[in-house]
């Protein structure tokens, strides 16, 4: 056994995107680009000695070959200890709880979410720092440049893989290896929060729930908290078994994609609560007995009832949203005098804020809620949120929403997504609509005075840092939005995101559909774009 300093040839162009490193399997199969990444990132933290570092991803292939890369890049740098996942498994949110109820120096999640896996598919890492939560943008652009100027790496050499499947502690060279159970830490965390007691009793009395795992890492953990601990009957949940392929789908917890539950909860004798997660665990989506919770929505009901649950009742001491969220909470926040923040899309943004005890609770659209209990977004937390909110109203799903909407008002909602684009025609399309932007300023579109267009961007209000270029707004006079943004997680062509939306005081005058209801504004969003000739796509490939 014995360290070697192995020769390396920089990677080019490779910045990480919203959520850290995302390739193709092959990509990452390459001789040191791994390893590369993982040096980039040891050097940015510089001194490592003693300290403990958090391992553990959402088990889809090349999951354990890059775990036993980092434990042996790990031992090589005088780290005192590693927390891995049996099996290498751990969820986004369970690894943010591990790394802080350590007081781990921070950890690698192995993850590229929603995307599909296998060996063809996708695979990504990302760095948590401290706080539990993905490592800001200075810390990710070090990242970055340390890989294109890199020359070597560290690795321990000479050593067997490490076994994962059972949970105790082995050696390797100087450094402890700690293999813990991946749901214990987390589950204990979720029962400090929740009633559980009472989301049992409701699930004891008529009240029946299904959740998709989607194939991919909640399976477990959903098994333990739902049927072994809540007491829900056996298959409750769906698609429990995590697979190294996700059984070939997509985990990515939207109406598209989570079709096993969508038919379901639309079918005759649909349970009464559904919910579903995506590869790595921090989404969720939410439904009612053939109701879909809008995700904006959903974190403004989550807002407006988090004093009915045990660990908020004490209040919440403001809310975040990211910008292309509707405004559902601001509404909430309003009402209850709490602060609001809008910020650039993606988790690593309301870390500051939750730091600096500023906001409790946060959400964006793309079915990601969360509060200060770790620094992730978090899909089991929203959902047992969710049932513990029932438990306490003894309500339905679509009435809470019902009441909610004519208590706060509805901001309409709606998001379409074209997926792998040609990248040049998506830069097409943005351009197209910066090039519109002075034209617009005043005028009317759709109907609607347009106040303001703009690319938007963030400062920090904790470290003053600034995020610009997040994406492109129409702001009308009246409330309503459109929003373009490129996707930073896809890692086929370009991914054009279009946001809609438009608020009504009164939802009444409305059906329940919102592609109705925001009709005029996609028309607009198609004309002031020119997306259908510049793509050459018909229609979006998933509409939220
Ligand atoms: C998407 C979502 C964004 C989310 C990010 C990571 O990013 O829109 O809200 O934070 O995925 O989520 P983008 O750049 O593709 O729009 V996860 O569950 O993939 O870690
Ligand atoms: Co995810």
């Amino acid at each position: 056994m014995h360290v070697s300093t192995v020769t390396t040839t920089p990677f080019v162009g490779q910045r990480p995107g919203t959520s850290g490193l995302r390739k193709k399997v092959k990509v990452f199969q390459e001789q040191h680009y791994l390893e590369n990444f993982v040096q980039a990132t040891l050097n940015t933290l510089g001194d490592v000695a003693g300290q403990t570092l958090v391992v553990g991803g959402d088990g889809r292939f090349y999951n354990r070959e890059a775990i036993q890369i980092i434990l042996r890049m790990a031992a090589a740098h005088g780290f005192k200890r590693v927390l891995v996942g049996q099996d290498g498994i751990l969820s986004t949110p369970a690894t943010s709880c591990v790394i802080r109820k350590y007081d781990a120096l921070g950890g690698f999640i192995l993850s590229a979410s929603h995307n599909p896996a296998g060996p063809d598919e996708d695979f990504g890492i990302k760095y948590n720092v401290n706080n539990g939560g993905p490592a800001p943008e200075s810390f990710t652009e070090n990242i970055y440049h340390n890989t294109t100027s890199i020359t070597s790496y560290r690795i321990l050499e000479g050593v067997a893989d490490i076994d994962l499947s059972q949970q105790g502690e082995v050696q390797l060279g100087d450094m402890q290896i700690q293999i813990i159970d991946a749901v214990t830490d987390y589950a204990e965390l979720m029962q400090e929060i929740f009633d559980f007691p009472a989301i049992k009793d409701l699930l004891a009395h008529d009240f029946s729930i299904a959740f998709d795992a989607m194939s991919a890492v909640t399976g477990p953990y959903a098994q333990v908290i739902f049927e072994d601990i809540l007491g829900a009957p056996q298959g409750t949940v769906m698609n429990g078994e995590a697979l190294e392929d996700f059984g070939g789908g997509h985990p990515d917890p939207n109406l598209t994609y989570a079709k096993d539950l969508v038919d379901k909860m639309y079918a005759d004798d649909a349970p009464d609560f559904g919910a579903a997660s995506d590869g790595d665990g921090d989404r969720n989506m939410i439904l009612g007995n053939r109701f879909f919770v809008n995700p904006s929505d959903s974190l403004a009901v989550l807002a407006a009832n988090a004093h009915l649950v045990k660990g908020y009742q004490g209040g919440i001491s403001g809310v975040a949203r990211s910008m292309p969220t509707s405004g559902a909470v601001d509404k909430v926040a309003e009402k209850l005098g709490l602060e609001c923040f809008e910020t650039p899309t993606g988790w690593k943004f309301f870390g500051n804020l939750m730091d600096a005890g500023r906001v409790t609770l946060c959400g964006e659209e793309s079915f990601g809620t969360g509060s200060d209990h770790v620094r992730e977004k978090d899909g089991l937390w929203a959902v047992l949120f969710w049932l513990n909110i029932l438990a306490v109203r003894q309500e339905s799903v679509e009435s809470i929403l019902v009441s909610h909407w004519s208590e706060f008002g509805r901001n309409f909602y709606s998001r379409h997504d074209y997926e792998a684009v040609d990248s040049a025609a998506a830069q097409q399309v943005m351009d197209t609509v910066r090039s519109n932007f002075a034209q617009l300023q005043g005028q009317q579109l759709a109907g609607r005075n347009v106040r303001l267009c703009d690319d938007f961007s963030y400062t920090d209000p904790i470290d003053a840092s600034i995020s610009s270029g997040q994406g492109l707004r129409i702001l009308f006079a009246d409330g309503s939005r459109i929003i373009f943004r490129l996707s930073g997680t896809g890692t086929a062509g370009a991914t054009i995101r279009i946001y809609l939306e438009s608020f009504e005081q009164d939802p009444t005058q409305h059906g329940l559909d919102a592609q109705d209801a925001l009709a005029d504004l996609i028309a607009a969003a198609d004309s002031i774009s020119n997306l259908k000739s510049l793509t050459g796509r018909e229609k979006p490939s998933v509409i939220t």
